[in-house]
Order: structure tokens, then C-alpha cells, then sequence
């Protein structure tokens, strides 16, 4: 029985996931909007869709895309997100990001914020971000 949990928790272990690596905030004020940045990559063997990120933080928090109409940078919220088998999403300043709307508390450098996202297959991963200047 030993046996064949090690030999689970190895399986698990490399079992191929959603991974979600290098997460930052960046620093504000509560009451403020901030936005949540990192890189997501499918390393399973399916397409996969984030359908939510949650985080006690902030009154609201969506999914964002950043478009230039015209010259103009417009935020758009996006409602799900497909992920192709390894392919690599960066959340980054400009483009997706995700909007921390109405901070409860201040966020400052090297603070740690939590989040969960939502994926259709992949389900709940937790996720902590450091709060840092780009
Ligand atoms: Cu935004």
C-alpha cells in the first residue's frame, strides 16, 4: 500500500499540468486597480480553457486583453481563454493581464498575493504572485 502511493504521488508528480510561472503584481494602492502578470503553459497533451482567476485581494478580477484601435489602448475583458497543447500565453504589460479592480489593501514589494484559477479540464490551480515594479 506504501508501495503504490509513492508510486502515485510520482505519477502525479509528473503528470503534465498547466503551469503558471513567474507571477507579479504590481505595487497599488487599496482602492486602486492593479493587474496580475505571469506566463501560462499547456503542458498537457489537450487544449484547455481559462474560464476564471479569483483572488480575495480585489472586489473584482477579470480576465483582460489590451487592443490598440487607432492608436488608442483599449482594455477588453475576455470571458474564456484557449490554451493549445504547449502553447505559451504571456500575461504581460500591453497585451493579456489580469485586472485586480478596487484593491481591498495595499499592495507593496515583496508582498505575496494569492489566486485561483479556473480551467475547464485542468480545474483549480493555486497560485501565489509577489508584488513587484516592472
Ligand atoms: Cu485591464
Amino acid at each position: 500500500m506504501i508501495f503504490l502511493l509513492s508510486v502515485l504521488t510520482i505519477l502525479n508528480f509528473n503528470s503534465p499540468k498547466m503551469e503558471i510561472d513567474s507571477a507579479w503584481v504590481r505595487p497599488a494602492a487599496k482602492g486602486m486597480n492593479s493587474a496580475l502578470y505571469f506566463d501560462l503553459r499547456n503542458n498537457t497533451s489537450n487544449t484547455d480553457t481559462l474560464i476564471k482567476v479569483s483572488s480575495p485581494v480585489a472586489e473584482l478580477v477579470q480576465v483582460h486583453e489590451t487592443l490598440n484601435k487607432n492608436g488608442l489602448m483599449e482594455m477588453k475583458e475576455v470571458k474564456s481563454l484557449g490554451v493549445h497543447k504547449n502553447q505559451i500565453i504571456k500575461f504581460a504589460p500591453g497585451g493579456y493581464h489580469v485586472m485586480l479592480i478596487k484593491l481591498k489593501k495595499d499592495l507593496k514589494a515583496g508582498a505575496k498575493v494569492g489566486f485561483v484559477f479556473y480551467f475547464k479540464k485542468a480545474g483549480k490551480i493555486k497560485v501565489t504572485a509577489v508584488v513587484k515594479s516592472y
